[in-house]
């Protein structure tokens, strides 16, 4: 029966994001789900999503740079920042802190403050190696590296796991300089 009172279009417009954010996270649910079916082998599901997300990241990246106006950050720090707080922001809709730095400046870890991929998720017992959300481990290795910089991401905390948070480490291994196009002379 139709409500006695019209929504408003603010309402109307938060139960569409919710109800995509739901789809969203089902559909990935659903993929994760086919992965174990088809691989068997949970080791071969977290290389298969952190592929996926890589091949993500590498076309993402343009939407991000067009969308955020971010230009070229002076250190890794600002890179990390920018990931967490409007990367993140942008595509999953949560923001993450950035955390345990090592002394070179090379090796953070992004903890998100929320995660939608896993909402309504609980791992099976069989499921005991999987890194669910390996997708994003792709997505950020595959964007930072359409911006010359190689990484190393891996999941240190997950909460499907056990832990207390999700904690993403991103290692930078290599800063490719980028070459200027035009000769000076
Ligand atoms: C630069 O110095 O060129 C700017 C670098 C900005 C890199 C931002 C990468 C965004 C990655 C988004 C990840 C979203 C994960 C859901």
């Amino acid at each position: 029966m139709a409500p006695a009172v019209p929504r408003s279009g603010d309402a109307i417009f938060a139960n569409v994001e919710r109800v995509n954010a739901e789809l969203f996270t089902l559909t990935y649910g659903a993929i994760v789900r086919q992965l174990l079916t088809d691989l068997e082998e949970v080791e071969e599901v977290n290389k298969q999503l952190d592929q996926m997300g890589y091949n993500i990241g590498i076309r993402l990246i343009d939407e991000f740079l067009a969308k955020s106006n971010v230009t070229r950050c002076v250190d890794f720090r600002e890179t990390a920042e920018v990931i967490a707080k409007v990367g993140f922001k942008m595509f999953l809709g949560v923001t993450a802190s950035v955390t345990n730095w090592d002394t070179e400046g090379t090796c953070c870890s992004l903890i998100l403050d929320d995660n939608p991929l896993v909402d309504f998720v609980e791992l099976p017992d069989t499921c005991q190696g999987l890194y669910y959300c390996n997708i994003l481990s792709g997505v950020v290795r595959g964007a930072l590296e359409m911006v010359s910089m190689k990484t190393e991401v891996t999941w240190v905390r997950d909460m499907l796991r056990g832990d207390d948070a999700f904690e993403l480490q991103v290692k930078l291994l290599k800063q490719v300089p980028e070459e200027y196009p035009y000769k000076d002379d």
